[in-house]
């Protein structure tokens, strides 16, 4: 088959131990079709999303290849990368290495030494307070009784998912009009009352898992022998606990943006959504001022297989397919393992105009509270995938500016050119999934990034 072999000319510098140079092809035009081999043995592998799409026939990342063939011993710098997401195991057995702490912070003395606004905010911060479930925003906003723009389609989107109801959390919390979640006593709509929450960042119950994993898929310990490998190597987790079970706030959102961005956060990864956002505007302030920190934002897709281009999630970085308000954000929708027909993950939302990139997704292993570890699925799996490969590309190259990172993982992506399936009966482009019709390459990126091709 053609197209089947890396080219590389092998040099690699080291100026520094610091700085990583070196010089190699990328893989500009991979087979647009691997063939399958045994499917059964590739889902038992535990790190799918470090492998090969050559070598190994699964539409990994080329993590391994990039450990082994490119960084090999040389020392990266720190980065830190924010995880907005549930509460997070900081002590689990493979990240408690990697959490970040805010060295200007005296824990528990009661007082914001660093004066950053929040007090002993030792790890992050916890803006859902007591809270675990919640409505979904569109039974929030119908439930006010008041007019909206979206109104009609809320509607619309709440009994059918009425009538779809399955379990009894469904019912006593995502589309209850009566349940209150919020435990912080501000308005979640006024955006002045900045100050609320605590400072347990950590899961508040066992099952509270989905943030552990996504940090795991980023920073677990990868010389440890202990779990799983995180993408990255020289990485620390910022944890700010702002997605509830139910939907988040956008109020929330918006503050844990900020906060990664004015404590020291390079990246941010924002693996949640929703369809409905009041205040999806003052998301996108946070988004831009984050640009303006030059922080790279990582962002799930979101698993309806819906064309985002025509049904929105937010957080997004425009409004109703206009100009995006900065160029630091990247939508991620998720991969199944299988190079062919059903690449593209069943469940992933896509669209040519609103998701960027894809990436691994489906049958991801990682850690869970507790120091166990399990698979899971979804874009919320794909954005931590990417936002591994943006901190390796910022730890060897660390001058990358976010929009940089942004260019640089987009354009080494691999192209894939061949049909997907779309749903059980249609199959449609890959190319015409995401904006570049590519999926995510460590190996690529590093070799992209050290022959400077961005601008
Ligand atoms: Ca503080
Ligand atoms: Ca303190
Ligand atoms: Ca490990
Ligand atoms: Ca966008």
């Amino acid at each position: 088959m053609k197209n089947l072999t890396y080219i590389f000319m092998f040099l690699m510098f080291f100026t520094s131990c610091k700085t990583l140079k070196l010089t190699a092809e990328y893989l500009d035009n991979p087979p647009s079709v691997v063939p399958k081999v045994a499917l059964s043995t590739d889902l038992n592998r535990n790190n799918w999303q470090h492998l090969d799409p050559i070598n190994d026939s699964v539409p990994g990342m080329s993590v391994d290849k990039a450990y082994t063939e490119l960084i090999k011993d040389s020392e990266g710098q720190t980065v830190v990368v924010a995880v907005l997401d549930t509460g997070i195991d900081i002590k689990h057995e493979d990240l408690k290495g990697n959490i970040w702490t805010n060295k200007k912070e005296i824990p528990g003395n009661n007082i914001d030494d660093d004066k950053n606004g929040f007090v002993d905010d030792v790890y992050g911060w916890n803006f859902l307070g007591e809270a675990y479930y919640e409505q979904l925003e569109l039974t929030r906003l119908l439930g006010k009784g008041e007019d909206f723009p979206e109104k009609e389609d809320a509607q619309k989107d709440y009994d059918k998912r009425l009538a779809e109801a399955r379990g009894e959390e469904t019912l006593k919390y995502y589309l209850n009009y009566d349940f209150k979640g919020r435990t912080t006593g501000d308005d979640p709509d006024n955006f002045d009352q900045t100050y609320y929450g605590d400072n347990k960042v950590e899961h508040s119950r066992e099952d509270e898992s989905h943030g552990t994993h996504v940090a795991g898929i980023i920073a677990a310990a990868r010389n440890n022998n202990l779990g799983m490998k995180g993408v990255a190597n020289n990485v620390q987790i910022m944890t700010l606990r702002v997605v509830p079970y139910g939907d988040e706030y956008d109020k929330d959102i918006a503050l844990g943006i900020i906060y990664a961005a004015d404590n020291g956060a390079d990246i941010i990864n924002t693996s949640f959504g929703k369809g409905f956002s009041p205040h999806s505007d003052k998301v996108r302030d946070a988004i831009a001022y984050a640009a303006s920190k030059n922080v790279l934002i990582v962002n799930a897709a979101g698993n309806d297989n819906n064309d985002l281009d025509v049904i929105p999630a937010y957080p997004n970085d425009s409004y109703k397919n206009g100009p995006e308000v900065a160029d630091n954000f990247i939508t991620v929708g998720a991969l199944s393992p299988f190079i062919g027909k059903d690449l593209k993950a069943s469940f992933s939302n896509y669209g040519k105009i609103n998701v960027d990139v894809f990436a691994p997704g489906v049958l991801i292993r990682s850690a869970v509270p507790e120091d166990k570890y399990a698979r899971k699925s979804g874009t919320s799996m794909a954005s931590p995938c990417v936002a591994g490969v943006a901190a390796v590309l910022k730890s060897y190259f660390p001058k990358l500016k976010a929009h940089q990172l942004k260019k640089i993982i987009i354009d080494s992506g691999i192209k894939v050119n061949s049909k997907v399936m779309l749903d059980y009966d249609e199959e449609i482009e890959f190319d015409e999934l995401s904006k570049s019709g590519k999926m995510v390459n460590l190996y690529n990126a590093l070799i992209y990034a050290a022959n400077k091709k961005y601008k």
